[in-house]
């Protein structure tokens, strides 16, 4: 009998061995390992179908120096300067760089700290003037950028917290942690529409940083390693680069970096910027089409 027990005690556990082993690669299946790239801690956003939308990593062109120090909420690239907008109580900032590209180095030539009780958020660039939002503060700081110096103007009011910050040219397009974004007046900031971002059905929120490339909204969703690209007329998303290599590459230099979040398209040179908070690089970066399931890997430039 004993001996009876002990063979019926070896099937069931190598049943459920079996059991196990069984459903986590089912798991995988339902979370394509390609997602997770080679970082294995990662989590994936997206489990399901991939049908119709183009997946992409990037491939690090040049390491810029950046201050480490900069808990970085908004970059944009106008002409020649490149705009840091930078979070935390008490060390929020707004930062206009001379942007040397021959030398490879950005050159601070303004810097204004904001007051003790604002976080620093997005920022972007319309019609000569500058606009930084603050998360909780419901302050959108502006500043007319036609003199030498930045110039502040009367703050607009955010009736949301404020996230990330864009424009296409004719609105605002802002973030405030959920899956929708609002195309605001630039003179007032009062929502014009609003769409929610979506993949394939699925809400995406924590959209963070923003940025507005070639007629698409391109969103760093806070706490992974990717970006999604979303049309901006359905919120749905089209393309999603996973800058998880980007994320090591700046965690080598310092292993307490925070997570990636800093978008900046130079429209005129066609060059594509990403940098996170206290890192110690801003990547000049290119996209690789990502490997397919079925193998196939093609190089797309962007
Ligand atoms: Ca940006």
């Amino acid at each position: 009998m004993r001996k009876r027990s002990a063979i019926t005690l070896g099937i069931t556990v190598l049943v459920i061995l079996i059991v196990a082993i069984s459903t986590d690669l089912s798991r995988g299946n339902l979370s394509p390992p390609w997602l997770y790239g080679h970082a294995s801690a990662r989590t994936s956003l997206f489990p399901g179908k991939t049908d119709g939308i183009d997946f992409f990593e990037v491939k690090i062109l040049q390491r810029i120096p950046h201050n480490p120090e900069h808990f970085v909420q908004g970059l944009q690239v106008d002409g020649d300067i490149l705009w840091e907008g930078t979070g935390r109580y008490g060390e929020s900032k707004l930062i206009k760089h001379r942007f040397n590209r021959t030398r490879g180095i950005l050159e601070p030539v303004y810097e204004k700290a904001l007051s003790s009780d604002d976080f620093g958020e997005g920022l972007a660039v319309l019609d000569n003037v500058l606009y930084q939002l603050t998360w909780k503060a419901g302050r959108v700081y502006r500043y007319d950028l036609s003199g030498k110096k930045p110039s502040p103007l009367e703050p607009l009011r955010n009736d949301r917290e404020g996230w990330g910050l864009t424009t296409d040219g004719h609105s605002l397009i802002a973030s405030d942690g959920s899956a929708f974004l609002a195309f605001r007046s630039a003179k007032d900031f009062s929502v014009q529409k609003t769409i929610e971002v979506q993949f394939q059905g699925k809400a995406i929120d924590r959209l963070n940083e923003l940025e507005w490339i070639d007629g698409k909204i391109w969103a760093n969703v806070w706490k992974t390693p990717f970006i999604m690209v979303v049309d901006p007329e359905t919120g749905e998303v089209t393309s999603v680069i996973d800058c998880g290599n980007l994320v090591e590459d700046a965690r080598a230099s310092n292993p307490d970096i925070d997570v990636l979040n800093g978008i900046a398209w130079d429209a005129s040179n066609r060059e594509l910027y990403l940098t996170g908070k206290l890192w110690p690089w801003v990547y000049r970066v290119v996209l690789d089409r990502k490997t397919l399931p079925e193998g196939k890997a093609e190089f797309t430039k962007l």
